[in-house]
């Protein structure tokens, strides 16, 4: 029998995850033992629904306290010839514990899987590893005996951080070695506990079924994971489990080799980055405590394991040097280190030199109070807040101010005067540099940091619809860090503009962020919503677009999917709406004007569609999109907010709602209840609504009013005046 030993103190949410994905094992000759460390959650509910499908013991840690203490626990209480350890916030995938446990013989004592880090939940996981297909490579590797020693260097390197997780062991290869966790050490208890096990496991074998998943927190602010707590902290753990796994290693060289390189690339890397960063803030630790620590173990390192391919010449002098114990020469020689990557990431990277340059030379610059930065989209267009307070103020501050924008495309049309610079450009650096105000709608890099009098005016790029950042449990498109990155660009906004009472409270809770500094004063972009020539205006655009005076036009506006990505800010769409049958329905009298959101590099083809598809998907400005459309059809998409301005028929084509709002984000709204028009699931849905518009328009009349009231009421074609009058020394 397996005994699978799960502890538990905090983050209850993560728990049922990882409790399902093991009652959904194929392998169900297994006791699961849930180890209770002093948890203020309440796990009634989820005992009852898993206690017979996981055949669960529960035990509680009385008398002592933390991980090491509770794994000990649940190893004493196993009652099993083999034993393995789940995270209570990471989970299985199917035919993991199976796919190890058919490869113990006799001499095996350990077999592990693949493991993979992911910021997911099980559902979301799941979900993309079935769209990647199903991995056909389920060969098991099977080691020679005298490989062995290779294997476990291996299998050592691939387990992030010396963990323990992600592998089966026979239970005598613990007891028989007296292997157990240092219940006085909070962190990296890991460490002693691999070496042990890798240095007495007979044989170790892999398998390719399954896959153990690893669950990042990237709410660092209020739910760090491990790695996420501050090194002063941990600091100290990792001493001792340093000196565990070299004491560990003791009759096994290549195994301590591999020790040594851990300390060596903790010297090099994060220790260094400390004395950089923190120069001011070290106080005694990192320049005395921390560094008599490293020096008297970085003595005794062996250089020779230091390989070419891993470190350089500089960095093994600095391990050497650290050795020696003189802080000033240590300090001098990881200058050296600094600047010697420096220098070759200058030489290979464009963006690095600008920063550079702008470091010594820019920052340094006199600063001027009447230039503007403006930014749209990161430098995709000009449209947006950003292209209607720089209108504003060409109009009626003619020749004030200096007008920088931020483009990265060729052929953006930008009307009146102004400089142009790309995104982390040379000119870039400069303008960022020394220009009194950035206008922006999404958010600035911290590669250009900010000077103390320069003022940035986020306008954002919408209505809240779907939950940002702090409201959202789980991010699945943004790195770990991303809640942590977004709370320090956060910091630096002077002034965070709103269109409605309803944004002004969520973005106070999303951004964490001060009611003080929100600029409530309605959106520029719906200032021509409310223009007085906005027909003849929607005429003109007509004409550029090729749409024909006597068509209606349907604009099909949706967001993007968190999950649909190719790489940071890349992503993909599938268009379910059925544009043929639109076509044959409707030909006559519509056209349909495509827009995706500007995260989707997809490019469509449409060209089968003839005149009745209209591609508005590189049109600068969604405002103009707005104004010569009859009807919107949107997803979860914040158009909808500024497009009720023009209080014409709004249409939902929500084909994914379940899983857009249960797994990938979750709303603000009740999408049932509040919305100003009906929620289309399917084509046959979207055919019936448009074919009888003037119905739901009057069907959803009250409940446009409402929505209208609520998220329009600051709106009135003003908007841009009340922000420059604000926000600009006028
Ligand atoms: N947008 C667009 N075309 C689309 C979708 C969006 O031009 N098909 C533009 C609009 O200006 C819209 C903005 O991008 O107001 C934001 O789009 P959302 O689809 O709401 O998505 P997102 O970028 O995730 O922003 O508070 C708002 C949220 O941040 C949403």
């Amino acid at each position: 029998m397996l005994s699978i030993i799960v502890t538990h103190k905090t983050n209850i949410g993560y728990l049922t995850d990882c409790l399902e994905s093991i009652s959904e094992q194929d392998y169900k000759d297994f006791e699961t033992i849930l180890v209770l460390d002093h948890t203020a959650d309440n796990l009634d509910n989820l005992i009852e629904e898993y206690t017979n499908s996981i055949n669960l013991k529960v035990f509680k840690l009385e008398d002592k306290e933390g991980v090491s203490a509770a794994r000990n626990l649940g190893m004493a209480k196993a009652s099993g010839d083999f034993i393995t350890f789940v995270d209570n916030d990471d989970y299985l995938m199917p035919e993991t514990l199976s796919g190890m446990m058919e490869l113990f013989d006799d001499e095996t004592d350990m077999a592990y899987c693949e493991f993979k880090t992911t910021w997911f939940q099980k559902k979301a996981f799941n979900e993309a590893q079935a769209e990647e297909g199903e991995d056909e490579d389920d060969e098991v590797i099977e080691v020679d005996f005298e490989d062995v020693f290779d294997y476990k260097v291996e299998y050592f390197k691939k387990l992030e951080k010396e963990s323990i997780l992600g592998a089966i062991y026979r239970k005598s290869l613990w007891t028989d070695n007296n292997i157990s966790f240092n219940e006085e050490q909070k962190y990296f208890a890991d460490a002693k506990v691999l070496m042990g096990l890798l240095d007495n496991a007979r044989n170790i074998k892999t398998s390719h079924k399954g896959m153990y998943v690893k669950r990042s927190h990237n709410d660092k602010l209020n739910n760090p994971s491990l790695n996420q707590i501050e090194k002063e902290t941990t600091m100290p753990f990792y001493f001792v489990a340093y000196d565990n796994a070299i004491k560990a290693t003791e009759n096994n060289k290549r195994l301590r080799n591999h020790v040594y390189v851990i300390l060596a690339k903790f010297i090099t890397k994060p220790y260094l980055r400390k004395l950089r960063d923190k120069k001011e803030e070290w106080g005694d630790v990192w320049e005395k405590e921390f560094f008599e620590e490293l020096s008297k173990r970085a003595k005794d390192v062996d250089l020779k394991a230091l390989k070419r391919k891993d470190f350089t010449r500089a960095e093994k002098k600095l391990v050497r040097v650290m050795g020696e114990g003189n802080f000033d020469k240590a300090y001098k020689q990881g200058l050296k280190v600094l600047a010697r990557r420096k220098l070759v990431k200058m030489l290979i990277d464009k963006r690095i030199r600008n920063k550079t340059i702008a470091l010594y030379v820019f920052s340094r610059m006199k600063f001027k109070t009447d230039w503007i930065v403006f930014e749209s989209f990161m430098g995709r267009n000009c449209s947006g807040q950003p292209k209607y307070i720089y209108q504003y103020l060409q109009k009626h501050y003619p020749g004030k101010y200096k007008c920088i924008w931020v483009v990265d495309r060729r052929g953006v049309k930008i009307p009146g005067k102004y400089k142009k610079c790309k995104r982390f450009g040379l000119k870039y650096f400069y303008y960022m540099n020394r220009s009194k105000y950035w206008v922006i709608n999404m958010r600035q890099p911290l590669s250009v940091p900010k000077r103390d009098d320069t003022i940035i005016l986020s306008t954002w790029h919408g209505t809240p619809l779907k939950r940002l950042v702090f409201d959202m449990d789980d991010v699945h498109s943004a790195t770990p860090q991303y809640k942590n990155i977004v709370y320090r660009q956060t910091r630096e906004w002077d002034y965070l503009l709103s269109d409605n009472p309803f944004s002004t409270e969520k973005f106070q809770s999303c951004f964490l962020f001060d009611k003080e500094k929100i600029l409530e004063a309605g959106y520029p972009a719906n200032d021509p919503l409310y223009a007085e020539d906005k027909e003849e205006h929607a005429n003109r655009i007509k004409e550029k677009l090729g749409i024909p005076k006597d068509k209606k036009v349907i604009l099909y506006a949706p967001t993007w999917r968190d999950d649909n990505f190719f790489e940071a800010g890349q992503y993909g769409f599938d268009l379910d709406l059925d544009l043929n049958r639109l076509q044959k329905e409707f030909g006559e009298d519509y056209v349909v004007l495509l827009r995706l959101h500007y995260f989707v590099v997809e490019k469509m083809d449409l060209s089968k569609y003839g005149d009745f598809t209209i591609n508005g998907c590189d049109y600068d400005d969604i405002t103009d999109l707005y104004l010569v459309s009859d009807i919107l059809m949107t997803d979860y998409s914040s158009v909808f907010f500024d497009y009720a301005n023009l209080e014409r028929p709004i249409l939902f084509f929500t084909y994914d709602i379940d899983k857009y709002r249960d797994v990938l984000r979750g709303f603000y709204l009740d999408m049932e209840e509040d919305l100003p028009g009906p929620l289309l699931l399917t084509n046959d849905d979207v055919v019936d609504a448009i074919k009888n518009i003037d119905k739901i328009k009057e069907q959803y009349k009250d409940r446009y009013k409402e929505f209208y009231e609520r998220f329009c009421c600051i709106d009135d074609g003003n908007a841009a005046k009340r922000v420059v009058e604000t926000v600009f020394e006028n």
